[in-house]
């Protein structure tokens, strides 16, 4: 919840048309975007200290690696109009949750659900929206635990609450991830490549609950 010092990204943000002040360079878009760039290290430095907490002081570290990204101006113009969203400010910081965006990629697929329940326990952290495409993959075979998060940011006069994602999967998922991504970029493709994908993730899902058995049974 927002506290009463605390305020939201929302309440920062006046109705400006987005496309005009990408144009022009303007601060308002600079500085929405530092918010949420701030939002990622804020974040991020609590994963490097789970990081260093799990390799100096547990038996396995659950986490393999750790991407971090900012939505860039045309990406977010294009999920606006996908949307059908009118391109104002409002709308991006409202409607739009993965401007920035946290990968957390694990080992193992139980791995997934012990960083969850971490991020549960993060008495600073809102979690407001989370999708399981994991026990429930995508029709495109996508699969990838989802959460949004708001976290709180302090700035010299406030704190601010800021969106984040969070994509959790393992490293075969995100292969997969990865290169459908690659394939279907800004293209179609046919229903039989759609169909083989659709088919390798779930022979991707098959190798990670393998080798989550082998990790049981070493
Ligand atoms: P990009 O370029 O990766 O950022 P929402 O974000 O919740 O408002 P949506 O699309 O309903 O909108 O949410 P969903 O399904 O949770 O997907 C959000 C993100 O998950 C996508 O962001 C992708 O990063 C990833 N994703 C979802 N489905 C697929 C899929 O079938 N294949 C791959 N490779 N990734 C997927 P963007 O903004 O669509 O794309």
């Amino acid at each position: 919840m927002i506290n009463e010092n605390g305020t939201d990204l929302m309440q920062e943000t006046s109705i400006i048309k987005v496309e005009e002040k990408i144009d022009k360079k303007a601060n308002d878009f600079e500085r929405i975007m530092l918010i949420y760039k701030s939002a990622i290290k804020v974040l991020k430095t609590k994963f490097d200290i789970l990081n260093e907490e799990f390799d100096n002081f547990c038996e396995y570290n659950p986490i393999d690696h750790i991407t971090e990204r900012i939505k860039s101006p045309d990406s977010i113009i294009e999920k606006m109009n996908r949307k059908e969203l009118e391109l104002t400010y409002q709308n991006l910081v409202e409607q739009i949750n993965d401007i920035a965006g946290m990968r957390i990629v694990c080992s193992f697929k139980d791995d997934i659900f012990k960083i969850v329940d971490i991020i549960e326990n993060f008495q600073d952290i809102e979690i407001i929206e989370r999708k399981d495409y994991v026990t429930n993959p995508k029709p495109s075979g996508y699969s990838s635990y989802h959460m949004v998060v708001k976290v709180p940011v302090n700035f010299t006069d406030k704190t601010i609450y800021v969106k984040v994602e969070l994509q959790i999967r393992t490293v075969a998922m995100d292969f997969w991830a990865s290169l459908e991504h690659k394939l279907k970029y800004k293209k179609e493709i046919s229903k039989k490549a759609s169909k083989e994908l659709v088919n390798a993730a779930k022979t991707i899902a098959k190798l990670d609950d393998k080798m989550m058995q082998i990790k049981f049974n070493v």
